[in-house]
């Protein structure tokens, strides 16, 4: 963590959002690169302020985290979220994004990797998202694994996602997961959840049916000083999940037209995510924004577990 004047210098607190971490209550954090550049206008709006409400509804305070004007803002307003949501000049922040566009006084959404390190800078245990980003198919030849993996493994934050989306390969995250001692927990589910669909096909280690028992473990492994974070897969609600064939062949249609493209890096993930909301008329955007809507709530419920 930061020192008072460093935090001073970089960052800005909502005032809810200090004054719970003051007063030791329970506070979840949300990225801001799936408002920015992961749904388009007014529904990631919608989604970011419903997201909030259902973390408020569920005993916690939410703290959207975003750089605006070179400051690290931890809890956004209204007006704020409202500018992520709509402006053009924000750039995707990942790791190596941070400390330019902080120093230069840019704008940057930050992805789930600076959002873990935000919240992690903040001292907010837990993180929620809609789908980490992760292994892509092809990294054998391409080397595109996302940053989400290693600061998922350095620090002490806990993120709840609904799986991975099979535009990555998700077999291959899992492996890379275990390599870095990242546990996976199943709420609910005994299968890697793939983001649209409930079930991936990957078996997971550990299935846990209630959120005071993932919370159990997450609290042994930090007593324990076993650095690192933690993954939460909590499979998107049955009603909103999308046909497998139908979403399996969306997908591969993305992928074939990103590599014909020559797409390539950062640009990755948004065109394959905006690729498969066109293929599917809009349905992907439905169940983006439930199971997005189901994380916050399973977030916060776990976070009020969590010393
Ligand atoms: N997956 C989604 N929606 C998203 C993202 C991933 O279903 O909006 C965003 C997240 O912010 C994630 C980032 O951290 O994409 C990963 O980007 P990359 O693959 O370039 O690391
Ligand atoms: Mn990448």
């Amino acid at each position: 963590m930061l020192n008072q004047e460093q935090m001073k210098k970089y960052m800005v607190f909502s005032e809810e959002v200090r004054d719970a971490l003051e007063h030791n209550k329970p506070v979840v954090a949300l990225e801001s690169t799936i408002i920015s550049h992961g749904m388009p206008y007014p529904e990631n709006l919608e989604t970011a302020l419903s997201c909030e409400r259902i973390v408020r509804e569920n005993g916690c305070v939410p703290a959207t985290t975003a750089i605006i004007g070179g400051k690290i803002h931890v809890g956004l307003t209204e007006e704020e979220l409202k500018f992520m949501a709509t402006s053009k000049d924000i750039i995707k922040c990942s790791r190596r994004d941070y400390a330019y566009v902080i120093a230069n006084g840019l704008n940057g959404a930050t992805t789930v990797a600076t959002s873990i390190l935000t919240a992690s800078l903040a001292g907010i245990k837990l993180l929620v998202t809609g789908g980490i980003g992760g292994v892509h198919r092809g990294a054998e030849t391409t080397f595109d694994i996302s940053r989400d993996l290693q600061e998922l493994a350095t620090h002490n934050v806990t993120v709840v996602c609904a799986g991975a989306k099979s535009i990555l390969d998700i077999g291959l995250t899992l492996e890379y997961l275990e390599t870095f001692g990242i546990p996976v927990y199943g709420y609910q589910t005994d299968e890697m959840p793939a983001f649209y669909t409930q079930n991936s096909g990957f078996k997971l280690d550990y299935r846990m049916d209630d959120v005071e028992t993932i919370a159990k473990s997450i609290n042994t492994k930090r007593e324990l000083g076993l650095d690192g974070g933690v993954l939460v897969a909590n499979p998107i609600p049955e009603d909103a999940a999308m046909d497998a064939a139908v979403i399996g062949e969306a997908i591969d249609l993305a992928i074939r037209e990103a590599e014909r493209e020559g797409i390539h890096g950062k640009e990755t993930t948004p065109f394959l995510l905006s690729s498969v909301l066109n293929a599917t008329g809009g349905q992907s955007l439905t169940s983006n924004i439930s199971l997005v809507e189901n994380n916050a709530k399973i977030g916060a419920q776990i976070a009020k577990y969590l010393y």
